[in-house]
């Protein structure tokens, strides 16, 4: 399998009818969708970019970041390889390709590995640009959203889930959650005393949930389904699968349980199991894929070819992935490794949310 079957030219992939290869439905100008991409690092060419290996997604069932990029295969009804990794680090079979990220999910094409939800789901647009995860005229504002839902949101999600399931954790699983998401003082026990108040932390931003989706929208952008749904799905996803009462927390505001039905629907993608094995061998077969950009002017004077460090921003406990520069602009940095049994590698980060250091 290849990728490529139900990719750009596969079975939901359009006709192009404008420049961009996007398609206008009926009734709306195509100028409105044709979105500005160019803050995302995407270039959409005519023809879409063919993908030259096949997608592989390192993850476990119940992680929820790892449920918006799997929405997002559903939405562009890609296929892609899954690769099962522990909930709890060690990772032996993932981190000599990632140089030690801890956080999941993780995007493997041959030798090049993504970080982080927000870029996979760049790359993701750039591989197969055609259905959108745009079809709005505000991609910024999508991606600010994205960043709200999988800050205070997720936050206060994740709070009420842990606190109200404390007595039934596994020990390191909670110890490990919390310290990423609540930083290094925090406790378990905190959380649980504050559960009422988290509580309405939850509910009011849930409220704020519902009223981003336009009434008589079937998404949050309008007739079709795009990132700021995969965002706000993967979220009341968790609810729904990691809180009792979670279903009815989304079902309370209607528009938002209407919605949470349609995108179960959307499925995920054509999916299919590689073991961790077989991911790391093929890593070490390909070659890292060509990267366009140099490294542009920054603040710190780092230029291509020095030593870095890279790691999430905030106390999370995060490590640090240490390489040497390939490239660097406003919305992605990429470093090189080799590793004695992945090879060359290049891992990719978005520039915002991390820290880069010489
Ligand atoms: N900013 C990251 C956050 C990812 C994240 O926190 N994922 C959770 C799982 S849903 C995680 O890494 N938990 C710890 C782990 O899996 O080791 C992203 O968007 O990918």
């Amino acid at each position: 399998m290849d990728g490529r079957q139900a990719g750009p030219e596969g079975p939901r992939g359009a006709a192009p009818s404008n420049p961009l290869g996007l398609q206008s439905p009926p009734g709306e100008s195509p100028r409105i969708l044709v979105p500005d991409v160019r803050c995302l690092g995407v270039t959409h060419s005519p023809e879409g970019v063919r993908p030259v290996s096949e997608l592989i997604l390192h993850h476990y069932p119940p992680s929820p970041f790892s449920e918006k990029v799997r929405i997002a295969f559903g939405i562009k009804g890609v296929a892609w390889r899954s690769v099962e990794i522990p909930r709890v680090p060690p990772r032996p079979l993932l981190f000599p390709m990632t140089g030690g990220y801890r956080r999941t999910p993780v995007l493997q094409v041959g030798a090049d590995i993504y970080c982080d939800t927000a870029l996979i789901l760049a790359e993701l647009e750039r591989r197969y640009p055609r259905p959108t995860l745009f079809p709005e005229p505000d991609p910024g504002l999508t991606l600010a959203f994205g960043e709200w839902v999988d800050g205070p949101l997720f936050r206060a999600a994740v709070a009420v889930v842990l606190g109200t399931a404390a007595e039934n954790l596994p020990e390191d699983f909670a110890r490990d959650r919390v310290r990423i998401y609540f930083g290094p003082g925090a406790r378990l026990e905190d959380l649980v005393a504050a559960l009422p108040d988290w509580r309405e932390q939850l509910q009011g931003r849930l409220r704020w949930l519902e009223q981003s989706l336009p009434a008589g929208a079937d998404y949050f952008c309008g007739g079709r389904p795009g990132q700021r749904d995969a965002q706000a799905w993967y979220l009341c996803w968790f609810l729904n699968g990691r809180h009792p009462e979670g279903r009815a927390m989304v079902d309370a505001h209607p528009r938002l349980a209407a919605w949470y039905l349609r995108m179960e629907a959307i499925g995920h993608g054509s999916e299919s199991p590689l073991s961790g094995e077989e991911a790391l061998a093929l890593c070490a077969a390909s070659e890292p894929g060509a990267t366009a950009t140099g490294v542009a002017d920054n603040p710190q004077g780092l230029r291509q070819g020095d030593a870095v460090a890279v790691r999430p921003q905030g106390e999370g406990g995060d490590p640090e992935v240490e390489g040497t520069l390939q490239s660097l602009d406003a919305v992605r940095l990429s470093l090189q490794r080799r590793d004695p049994e992945a090879g060359t590698v290049t891992v990719h980060f978005p520039r915002v949310g991390y820290r880069l250091r010489a």
